[in-house]
Formats: structure tokens, sequence, C-alpha cells
């Protein structure tokens, strides 16, 4: 790991990890986080907010993210949301691309440098003008996964995590639902990984807010109905776990297609393609989390 020793006349601090950069550098060298983040930071005059959205390997973070940021820079729900450096926008632009050709999006690469990061500055268009200056990286589930089994092998993400204002987790309903222990599991140990970076106090509840996406949940509708009677059924370490440990987190459902297709690749896997896109509960998590911060 690189321990920068630059002095500070020509280096700057990586705003995710602290560690110096020199001046001319593109990506930090210890986490791999764009140094436009500092850029944009520095330019905004206002310590940007971090919103983390995570979640196991194919859950739906990137579909979810750039779906959320599309949405939000259509002034959806009366935000307005301004993407600070062109780079902001790639992740939004790839999504979008992908369902209007009726494909998903490919899997985010495990290497943290392909991450795409996006720096939004998000507000409200009738209500006041607090600005929230938001920073959300779409991360790869297996680098999560890796971080959470063996903590510090992905050091951008406990980085993150620390300066996190508020966290959106995604939970796969349609595995949950059909009763696969997995994403209960999983949820479990990234809660309780969070609980580990984020406790002061042992017995504090975590003050920071985290909002459960439940993904897919076109394929179980009844989650809509009511998320958290879903959650207490299919998901109840998770739920333990959130009453037990922080005292503010509340369950979303959400879809991003309206309807399905089924086909073939070449190695005859059996691949869904999203006809129609039709975003259900997108923003609600998100609102819930800005209102709490
Ligand atoms: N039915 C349905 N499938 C989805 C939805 N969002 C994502 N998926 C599926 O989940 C897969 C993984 O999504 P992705 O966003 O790449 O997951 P990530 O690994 O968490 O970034 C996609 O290829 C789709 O097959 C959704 O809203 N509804
Ligand atoms: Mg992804
Ligand atoms: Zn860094």
């Amino acid at each position: 790991m690189a321990t920068t020793t630059l002095p500070s006349a020509t280096s700057v601090p990586c705003l995710i990890c602290e560690a110096r950069n020199s001046l001319d550098a593109v990506t930090c060298d210890t986490c791999f986080a764009p140094m436009a983040l500092i850029q944009e930071a520095v330019a905004q005059d206002r310590d940007p907010c971090i919103v983390t959205v995570i979640g196991d390997s194919n859950v739906g973070k990137t579909v979810y993210l750039g779906m959320l940021l599309d949405m939000l820079s259509k002034r959806a729900d009366d935000f307005d949301a301004v993407p600070k450096g062109a780079y902001s926008v790639n992740l939004q632009h790839t999504v979008i691309t992908y369902l209007s050709s009726r494909q998903f999006p490919p899997k985010t690469a495990m290497e943290v440098d392909q991450w795409l990061w996006a720096y939004y500055q998000v507000s409200r268009r009738k209500q006041g003008n607090r600005i929230y200056d938001l920073v959300m990286p779409d991360m790869a589930g297996e680098a999560v996964a890796a971080e959470v089994s063996s903590p510090r092998t992905f050091k951008v993400i406990r980085s993150l995590l620390e300066k996190s204002s508020g966290a959106i987790l995604l939970v796969d309903a349609a595995l949950a639902g059909v009763g696969s222990p997995q994403p209960d599991f999983f949820a479990l140990k990234l809660m309780s990984y969070l609980d580990g970076v984020l406790a002061t106090k042992r017995d504090d509840r975590l003050k920071t807010p985290v909002a459960i996406v439940l993904s897919k949940a076109d394929y179980c509708p009844e989650c809509f109905d009511n998320p958290r009677a879903f959650a207490q059924t299919n998901l109840n370490r998770l739920w333990n776990l959130c009453e037990n440990r922080f005292e503010h987190f509340e369950f979303f459902a959400t879809s991003v297609v309206g309807s399905l297709g089924y086909g073939a690749d070449e190695y005859e896997n059996v691949i869904p393609y999203p006809l129609h896109v039709a975003p259900r509960g997108i923003l609600e998590p998100f609102e819930w989390v800005l209102a709490r911060l």
C-alpha cells in the first residue's frame, strides 16, 4: 500500500481516504477514488455528504443508482440535480443506454479504478434551498463481499463508509421471497460491518440513516404492499439487527422494470431482458435518507 509523504505544497489529500496525492493525479494512489472529487469539493466550499449504495453482487446496485441519478436530473419530484464534472454522468448514461436498448448493463468490474463515481449537487426546488453535495460510487458487490469478510482488502470501502452520512443497502427481494437465506445473511454481515465501522460507543444505537431497498420487487409484488412485513418474514435476521443497533432504518420496495423477456446467451444461460422500463419506488429511499441528514 502506498504511504505518501509528499509535502503539502505539491500534494492534495484524497477526499475519501485522505492519503496525499500529487497535484496532477487522476485517481488516488491508495484508494483509486477520482481526484476530480477534490476539485469539485473545493469549488463547492462545503463538506460533501456521501451517501453510499451497498449490497451483494447482482442485487441491482448499478441499475438502481443509474436510474436514481437519471430521475433526479430529470427533475422528478421537484428535485434538481446538477452533475459536477462530466465523469459524473457516465453511470447514468451507461445504465439508460442499456435499458433503452432493452438490456441490463454489464457487471461492474471488481477493480476499484474501473468504478464509476458520481458527484451531484442535489436540492429541492420548492423547499428552502439546502443543497446536498452527493458523492455516490458504483461499487462491485464482490469487492464489498471481500472487504466485509476480510477487512482492509478494499480500503476505499471502509473509508467511504466511515465518511458516509447515510447509506442505501440493497437486498434482493426476489431471492429472499423464494426462501433463499443468502440475501438475509449477506445483509446481516454488511450491517454488522457498518456497525463496526461507524460505532462510537458500543451500547449507543447508530444515528446514521440506512434505507434498506428491497430490489427486483417486480418478482414479488407483495413487497410493495408492506416492505416491513416482507422483511420481518423473509429477512428476519437483518430486521432484528437493525432494530437492535440502528436508530434510523426503513425498508422500501423498488423495481426498475415493468416486464421482462427471456433469451439465451451463447453458453445457453437464460438471460432476462428488460422489455419495459417502469421505475417504482426509486426516489422514496433516497428522499428518506436526505430528510435525515
Ligand atoms: N426483475 C428485475 N431485475 C433486475 C432489476 N434490477 C436489476 N435486475 C437484474 O439484476 C441484475 C444485476 O443488476 P446490477 O445493477 O448490475 O447489479 P449489481 O451487481 O448490484 O450492480 C441485472 O442484470 C438484472 O438481471 C429490477 O428492477 N427488476
Ligand atoms: Mg454493479
Ligand atoms: Zn484515496
